[in-house]
C-alpha cells in the first residue's frame, strides 16, 4: 500500500446546491471528478485526523465505486477510522443518527435524493459535520473555494475493501468498520415512538402500503414496520434498493408516486400509504383517495405532539422553509411556542435545532424531522402517522379534517417548471424583481398586493445571512405567491412557484380551484409562458 500525490486541475461549478454537489453520473464519472471534491472537503473542515468518519448512500449507480475511493482518500488524509454501511447502504436520515450516537467527526451521505439514478441518472456528495447535518453554507462555500484552486489529492493505491462483509479491517493505518446501516436507527425509532401501540394497531388489522421505491429505505421499512412493528410481509413494496431505482423517478409527490396515490383511489385501498424518497429524508402520507400536504403534516404532527413518548415533555417550537405554508404557525401561536422561518434547505435548521429553540422542523418539499437528528426523516415521519393512528383510532382522513376545522386550512399547492433554459429562467427572476417596488398596492380582481420583496434571512442563532432566497409577494388577506430556482437539480433551471392561501371556513375547495385567482395572478406578473416556454407546469405538489 503506497501514499500517492496525484496532480489534478480544478473543475468549474463544484458549487454545492441547496443540498450537497449534484451532477449527472457522467459528470462525476469524469477523472478526479470525485476526488478534486473529496479532498476539497479534507482540505477546508479541520481536526480530523485520527477522528472517525461515516460513509454510505442511497445505493444508486456509482455507489460502490465512490464509496471505494472515498475510503482510500480517507485513509491518505489521516482519518483514524470510517464507518461504512453494509453494502455501502445508509440513509441519509440514518447517517446523521449514526454521526451523532457514535459522536463521529462527521460524515459523508452519496445521494442525489429524490433525483433519478442509473448510468443516465444523477449523483451527488454531501458533507454532514459533527451534529449530523449538513455543512452549512460558510462551510461549503469554503469547499467551493477550495476546489477552485486545487492541484492534487491524496489517496492510497490499495485493494477495493469487501462491503458484503460486516466487521472491521484497514487501509493503510485507517479502520474501515463494515456496520448494520439500520439498528441504531431502529433504536432510536423505539425510543421515540409508542411501538406497542403500533404493533396493537397492525394487530387489529390496520393495512398500511410502504413504497420503497426501490431506493434506501427498503432495508429500514423491512426490518421496523414488518419485523419490529408485526406489519405483514408484502406491506413493504419496491423494498429491495436498485441503482436505478426501477427506472422510476425516486419523489413521493403526486406525479412521481402517481400509482400509489391511484392505488389509494381504489376500492383495495389499505388503511395509510406511505412513500420516501431516494435517500430516505423525505416522506409523503396517503390516505384513502388523497394525499396530505407536507406543510399540512408538519402542523398536524405538532398540534398532536403530546401523543407521542418521545415528545411528551413539549414543544419548544417549530421551524419551517419560507414556501412552506404558514399552517404551522397556527398551531404555534395556539400553542404558544415560537415559529421561525428559514430559507429552503434543511442546513437552515441546523443552528436552530442545536440552540435548542425547536423541536420540529419541515419543508413542503415532503420533508419533516425533529431535533432526535440533524436530517429530514421520512420513516420517522411515517411512525409518527402510524402512533397518532394507534392513540386516536381515527383515520388519515378523520385527522386531516380535525385539524382543519380546528385552526382552518391553509390551502397550497407548488407548481414546477423544469429544464427551463437557465438563462430564461433568470431573466424572470430579474423581470419580478423589477416589479417589487411598484407591485405593493395593485389589485388583481379581489387580491390587493400588501407588500413584494426578496427573501433574506437572518440566523437569529450565529448572525450569519444569507440574502435572495426567493421573491415573495404577500396580499392583503394573508395569502401569498413566492418564485425561486431550485438548488438541486442538474439540468437548465427549476422555477418552484409556490401558492399559500388561508380559508378558516370553506375546508372542502379542491387546492388548485381554492388557488386559481392566484395561480393566474403569478402567470400574470411573471410572464410565465414567455420566460418558461411552457403553458403549464410540469409538477403539480
Ligand atoms: C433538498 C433540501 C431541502 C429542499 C429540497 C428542495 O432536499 O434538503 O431542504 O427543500 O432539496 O430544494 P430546491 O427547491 O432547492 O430544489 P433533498 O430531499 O433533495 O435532499
Amino acid at each position: 500500500m503506497s501514499l500517492k500525490l496525484v496532480e489534478t486541475a480544478p473543475y468549474e461549478g463544484q458549487k454545492p446546491g441547496t443540498s450537497g454537489l449534484r451532477k449527472r453520473v457522467s459528470v462525476f464519472q469524469q477523472p478526479n471528478y470525485l476526488e478534486n471534491f473529496v479532498q476539497s472537503v479534507f482540505d477546508t473542515v479541520e481536526g480530523f485526523t485520527g477522528k472517525t468518519l461515516v460513509l454510505g448512500g442511497d445505493g444508486r449507480f456509482h455507489n460502490d465505486v465512490a464509496i471505494q475511493t472515498i475510503l482510500k482518500m480517507a485513509a491518505a488524509n489521516g482519518v483514524g477510522k470510517v464507518m461504512v454501511g453494509y453494502n455501502g447502504i445508509l440513509s441519509t436520515p440514518a447517517c446523521s443518527c449514526v454521526i451523532r450516537k457514535h459522536k463521529t467527526f462527521g460524515g459523508i451521505v452519496l445521494s442525489a435524493s429524490h433525483n433519478p439514478g442509473g448510468p443516465q441518472g444523477d449523483f451527488g456528495i454531501k458533507f454532514n459535520i459533527a451534529n449530523g447535518g449538513p455543512a452549512p453554507e460558510k462551510v461549503t462555500d469554503a469547499i467551493y473555494a477550495k476546489s477552485q484552486a486545487l492541484k492534487s489529492y491524496r489517496i492510497i493505491d490499495a485493494a477495493d475493501v469487501d462491503l458484503s462483509a460486516l466487521g472491521t479491517t484497514k487501509i493503510g493505518d485507517m479502520v474501515v468498520e463494515v456496520f448494520d446501516p439500520v439498528a441504531d436507527y431502529a433504536d432510536q425509532m423505539a425510543s421515540i415512538f409508542d411501538f406497542d401501540a403500533i404493533r396493537a394497531l397492525f394487530a387489529k388489522g390496520f393495512t398500511l402500503r410502504f413504497d420503497a421505491m426501490h431506493a434506501v429505505c427498503g432495508p429500514y421499512a423491512k426490518r421496523i414496520i414488518e419485523g419490529m412493528l408485526g406489519a405483514p410481509e408484502g406491506t413493504v413494496i419496491h423494498a429491495e434498493p436498485l441503482p436505478d431505482f426501477g427506472g422510476h423517478h425516486p419523489d413521493p409527490n403526486p406525479v412521481n408516486a402517481k400509482d400509489l396515490l391511484d392505488f389509494m383511489a381504489s376500492p383495495d385501498a389499505t388503511d395509510m400509504a406511505a412513500a420516501t424518497d431516494g435517500d430516505g429524508d423525505r416522506n409523503m402520507i396517503v390516505g384513502k383517495g388523497f394525499a396530505v400536504s407536507p406543510s399540512d403534516s408538519l402542523a398536524i404532527l405538532t398540534a398532536n405532539a403530546f401523543l407521542v413518548p418521545g415528545y411528551a415533555g413539549g414543544v419548544k417550537g417549530v421551524a419551517r422553509s419560507m414556501p412552506t405554508s404558514a399552517a404551522v404557525d397556527r398551531v404555534a401561536d395556539i400553542l404558544g411556542i415560537p415559529h421561525y422561518e428559514t430559507p429552503t434547505g434543511w442546513k437552515f435548521f441546523g443552528n436552530l435545532l442545536d440552540d435548542g429553540r425547536i423541536t420540529f422542523c419541515g419543508e413542503e418539499s415532503y420533508g419533516t424531522s425533529s431535533l432526535h437528528i440533524r436530517e429530514k426523516d421520512g420513516i420517522w415521519a411515517i411512525l409518527f402517522w402510524l402512533n397518532l393512528l394507534a392513540k386516536t383510532g381515527d383515520s388519515v382522513g378523520g385527522l386531516v379534517e380535525k385539524h382543519w376545522q380546528r385552526f382552518g386550512r391553509n390551502y397550497y399547492s407548488r407548481h414546477d417548471y423544469e429544464s427551463v433554459d437557465s438563462a430564461r429562467a433568470n431573466a424572470l427572476m430579474d423581470h419580478l424583481r423589477s416589479q417589487l417596488d411598484s407591485l405593493a398596492g395593485r389589485s388583481f380582481g379581489a387580491f390587493i398586493v400588501e407588500k413584494a420583496d426578496e427573501f433574506t434571512y437572518h440566523d437569529p442563532v450565529d448572525g450569519s445571512v444569507s440574502e435572495h432566497q426567493g421573491i415573495r409577494i404577500f396580499f392583503t388577506d394573508g395569502s401569498r405567491i413566492i418564485f425561486r430556482l431550485s438548488g438541486t437539480g442538474t439540468v437548465g433551471a427549476t422555477l418552484r412557484v409556490y401558492f399559500d392561501h388561508y380559508d378558516a371556513k370553506k375546508l372542502d375547495l379542491a387546492p388548485q380551484a381554492a388557488l386559481a385567482d392566484l395561480i393566474a395572478i403569478a402567470t400574470e406578473v411573471a410572464r410565465l409562458p414567455e420566460f418558461t416556454g411552457m403553458t403549464e407546469p410540469t409538477v403539480v405538489t
